[in-house]
């Protein structure tokens, strides 16, 4: 215990140390003032990363970044942005050029833009995400760099802007590393590139940051609302208004440029039978942001998950962010639509975004579509933990994940890591990210993915120190595919936790149009027993409040490398990867509507 506190007292001052690097990104951001940067962005791939290093591999004055021209004809300039071809942003450039398929290392990108400065704005530069190592500049000037690859980030670029063309230049570095996060192994494609929007986004000097509205947890007549403005202004008024409820409150910010209320009102409840959704204006110096919020209360009492008061069963399936026919990461509403559609065919009423946080389109879709979300981040098998660095990207990525997402009603389980192996160093590790984010959102539960670490005699037992952490306890398991084919009916479970339980996968891989008997791997036949045999297993598991099987569609895996059946996809999806449903799509539909 005393090593425990040891480590996280050393982590915490780590990041005390760095928090002048904290940027805070801006909530709510579809909704702003803003000019899309998305479309056509020139590329040019490095792989020596010669427009970063000279040949001593010291950063060089003379990078990419200053996207100069030869300016006489006898000048030595060995790149072009002008004349280099272009990809779709958002998009990742393995599905983008045939060339690109397996890379990983670094790719330059390219964007002119016309712009004219506006007396009293700020502009700010905006990235719905970023895979994974980004050096930002702005007319040659470094604006910002940003480690991690499905986390937003923003950036003030005012001072950098001129009248007329403008440039912005992004180094992106997808490489693996040890140390980072997700680390050099993990089962899902690294798609590399700007894969998320890029806006600008224009504010006054200043504005409302962000802000969160959300349902008293108890006291459902009860809404608890606070803004933060951009900085530390008082005396500033903050209107929050929501006519169908007729709630208009001005309020004061204090002297850190911070509101906070708590208002009267009798909200209808957002559910997934009843997705209700209120337009919120926020209103300060003569600006308004619109959103739209849905008000409900998540809790948990013994093994049950209580939505808005009422025990919830949690039909949920997993799913990845990749498009609905093909590879490629998916971004926007349309391929969320799609998605998130097959996983109400199959009856859920929640799904697990998993590894990373998803795109916000996808989440907002959901929302809308009445679909409980997991989002996690990606903490993943084996993470540095004695680094500090490491601990300070997680933390990070966390926190971003949450300051995005903190008024959608959808999301109730925030996930701070998948797998990952026991140790005192792991414990602190994680501890730590269950406190950060309890610290930042007490409206949510927290859970992570374990694993079953007692098996024998068909008893298989969960034994995991983050049990007093966590508010649900969640394992993957794969009796039947990984491990005990066939075994699935002698099994029994102990989870020694008066907490509730998920499992949050289970499964196993299927070719789409491969039949045969159903002992015979890679079948429909196999995976749909195996759905048969595990569903009825784990039926009998004291406690589960849910389950999101491993996974909605087939996605690509550099680790899934068997010809003919893989093909570089992972195959345990219900869906194929261009959309076709297998057998154990229908089973698992069969037994949601039991349910
Ligand atoms: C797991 C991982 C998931 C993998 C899956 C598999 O336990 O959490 O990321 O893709 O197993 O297919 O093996």
């Amino acid at each position: 215990m005393k090593k425990l506190s040891i480590i996280t007292l050393l982590a915490l001052l780590a990041i005390s140390v760095r928090a002048a690097d904290y940027l805070p990104i801006i909530g709510n951001v579809l909704n702003r003032q803003t000019i899309s940067l998305n479309g056509d962005w020139h590329y040019i791939v490095d792989i020596q990363e010669e427009g970063y290093y000279d040949y001593r591999m010291n950063p060089t004055r003379w990078g990419f970044f200053r996207n100069a021209k030869p300016q006489k004809p006898e000048d030595l300039i060995e790149y072009d942005f002008d004349a280099s071809p272009t990809m779709k942003i958002p998009g990742d450039w393995n599905t983008q050029d045939q060339r690109l398929f397996f890379y990983e290392g670094t790719v330059w990108f390219e964007r002119e833009f016309d712009y004219t400065k506006k007396a009293g704005i700020h502009t700010l530069l905006y990235f719905g995400a970023v895979n994974y190592d980004t050096h930002v500049y702005v007319n040659g000037k470094k604006v910002i760099h940003h480690v991690g690859g499905f986390t937003p980030f923003n950036v003030d670029i005012t001072d950098a802007l001129k009248d007329g063309k403008n440039v912005v230049i992004l180094k992106v570095d997808n490489k693996r590393h040890a140390e980072a996060v997700p680390t050099q192994i993990f089962d899902w494609w690294n798609y590399g590139g700007i894969t998320r929007d890029v806006l600008l986004v224009e504010v006054k000097q200043t504005y409302v940051e962000n802000y969160k509205l959300a349902l008293d947890r108890q006291d459902f007549k009860k809404i608890h609302f606070n803004a933060n403005l951009n900085k530390g202004v008082g005396g500033e008024t903050v209107t929050i208004r929501i006519p169908e409820l007729k709630i208009s409150q001005s309020l004061t910010t204090d002297g850190n440029g911070c509101v906070s209320a708590e208002i009267k009102a009798k909200p209808e409840l957002w559910c997934p039978e009843n997705p209700k959704l209120y337009k919120v204006y926020i209103e300060q110096g003569g600006e308004t942001i619109e959103d739209e919020i849905g008000f409900r209360s998540i809790t948990t009492k013994g093994k049950q998950i209580l939505l808005n008061g009422k025990p919830i069963y949690l039909k949920g399936v997993s799913m990845h962010e990749e498009k609905s026919n093909g590879g490629g990461r998916a971004n926007g509403s349309d391929d969320a639509r799609q998605l998130i559609g097959w996983a109400k065919e199959l009856g859920c009423n929640f799904i697990r975004f998993a590894h990373y946080p998803h795109n916000e389109h996808a989440v907002r879709e959901a929302e809308r579509m009445g679909v409980l979300l997991w989002s996690e981040i990606p903490c993943y098998w084996t993470i540095a933990w004695t680094n500090p660095a490491t601990l300070e990207n997680a933390r990070n990525q966390l926190r971003d994940m949450i300051m995005r997402d903190q008024n959608r009603a959808n999301i109730i389980i925030w996930s701070i890591a998948n797998e990952t192996p026991h140790s005192a160093e792991r414990d602190a590790f994680l501890s730590n990210l269950a406190g950060h984010a309890r610290f930042l959102d007490d409206t949510r539960l927290i859970s992570m993915a374990m694993e079953v670490t007692g098996a024998s005699n068909y008893v298989n037992r969960l034994n995991d120190n983050m049990n007093q952490y966590v508010d649900i306890v969640s394992f993957n398991q794969y009796v039947g595919w990984y491990r005990d084919v066939n075994d699935a009916p002698k099994m029994t479970w102990e989870i020694p936790y008066e907490k509730p339980v998920i499992i949050s996968e289970f499964g196993g891989g299927a070719k789409y149009g491969y039949h045969g008997e159903k002992n015979q791997r890679w079948t429909e036949e196999f995976q749909e027993n195996l759905y048969i045999e595990n569903l009825a297993m784990i039926e009998k598991i004291d406690g589960l409040a849910g389950t999101t099987p491993w996974i909605l569609k087939d996605f690509r895996s550099p680790r899934r490398v068997l010809p003919g059946i893989q093909d570089y996809y992972n195959r345990k999806g219900l869906v194929s990867d261009s959309g076709e449903k297998k057998k154990a799509f229908f089973v698992l539909q069969k037994w949601y509507e039991k349910r």
